[in-house]
């Protein structure tokens, strides 16, 4: 098995931590990149002093490395950008668009950059741009998503870049470890499972909501706004969806989604807010501690695998 990721990165086993919007922060991402994974800072729409200051402070929780994740529909977006080179982050990830246009200055600042794509053109697109590595992301994934499934997407953008491809997207435990691995992928990206460690600081509703998920309680809203995000049924999606079914305005769609974000991850309120999820979370069972979760995964993987598949 490669452990060509682990070796690119620096880390110990080939797991990045989703970067989740309004909730990884410096908590997470340190706890994560200590257990021997990729920890990840979000910087969704966060002011850029309030990223800096969680760069900062994971610094000072981890010397492992560390990445900071760029949601390219950010207005703030040009700015974080040259902020990361500033504090010398090693690795950037990006969602929600074409990091295109920075790629240069961070190759040129040594960072290693990852984007995040729903497709093998836009895959094929981020490899001649330059992309270190790609994260083949499948519409089992929360928040903002894309068509296709992991399972039909990973193994095509295998096949259709050259550099190492990591899966996301309805990835829990061993078990989906080892079926990416299967596929062709060289590492995973996970998002929900990390939202009920001890380290992740999102409110405790929300935790819960995630333990109580059953295999059908996520929706995919706002798919007319050309942003569709897959969220834990609630009051707020039904609204979105009474707004999809009527082909309301734009705006007043959007309207609806502002603040939605906060509103659920630290306020906890579970019924206005928008509580992003994977389909996955069904699988999401316990509270743990992200060293103990990332043992256990690793450990049940290299039992169905009957090999490493990480670097030390
Ligand atoms: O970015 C994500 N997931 C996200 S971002 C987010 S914050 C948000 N809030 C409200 C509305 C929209 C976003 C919550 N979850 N995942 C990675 C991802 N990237 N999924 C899809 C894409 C993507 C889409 C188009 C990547 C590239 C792309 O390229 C378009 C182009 O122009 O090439």
């Amino acid at each position: 098995m490669s452990s060509r990721f682990c070796e690119m990165i620096n880390i110990q086993y080939p797991i990045i931590q989703g970067g989740m919007a309004w909730i990884a922060e410096a908590s997470l991402a340190s706890a994560v990149s200590n257990a021997g994974g990729l920890g990840i800072i979000a910087a969704a729409n966060a002011p850029i002093d309030y990223i800096r200051n969680e760069i900062r402070k994971t610094k000072e929780l981890t010397n492992k490395p560390f990445g900071v994740n760029i949601m390219l529909l950010s207005p703030n977006a040009d700015e974080i950008a040259k902020m990361v080179c500033e504090e010398g982050v090693r690795v950037v990830t990006t969602g929600a668009g074409n990091p295109g246009k920075y790629m240069e200055m961070w190759k040129a600042h040594g960072i290693k950059v990852i984007p995040v794509v729903p497709s093998v053109a836009i895959a094929k697109r981020m490899e001649r741009y330059g992309a270190d590595a790609i994260i083949a992301e499948g519409t089992e994934s929360g928040g903002h998503v894309g068509e296709i499934t992991t399972m039909v997407l990973v193994p095509q953008v295998v096949d259709a870049v050259k550099v190492p491809v990591i899966a996301a997207g309805g990835i829990a435990d061993g078990r989906g470890i080892a079926a990416s691995f299967m596929l062709g992928a060289e590492g995973v990206q996970v998002g929900t499972r990390f939202l009920t460690t001890y380290e992740c600081t999102v409110h405790q509703n929300y935790k819960q909501k995630i333990l109580k998920a059953s295999d059908i309680d996520t929706v995919v809203t706002g798919r007319s706004t050309g942003h569709p995000v897959r969220v834990l049924r609630n009051q707020l999606s039904r609204k979105y969806q009474e707004l999809d079914k009527r082909n309301a305005p734009q705006e007043e769609i959007e309207a609806l989604g502002q603040g939605a974000l906060p509103l659920a991850a630290r306020d906890g309120d579970m019924d206005n807010g928008s509580v992003m999820s994977g389909q996955i979370a069904a699988l999401v069972k316990k509270e743990e501690s992200c060293q103990d979760m990332i043992n256990e995964m690793f450990d049940e993987a290299q039992k169905l695998l009957g090999g490493k598949i990480w670097a030390n």
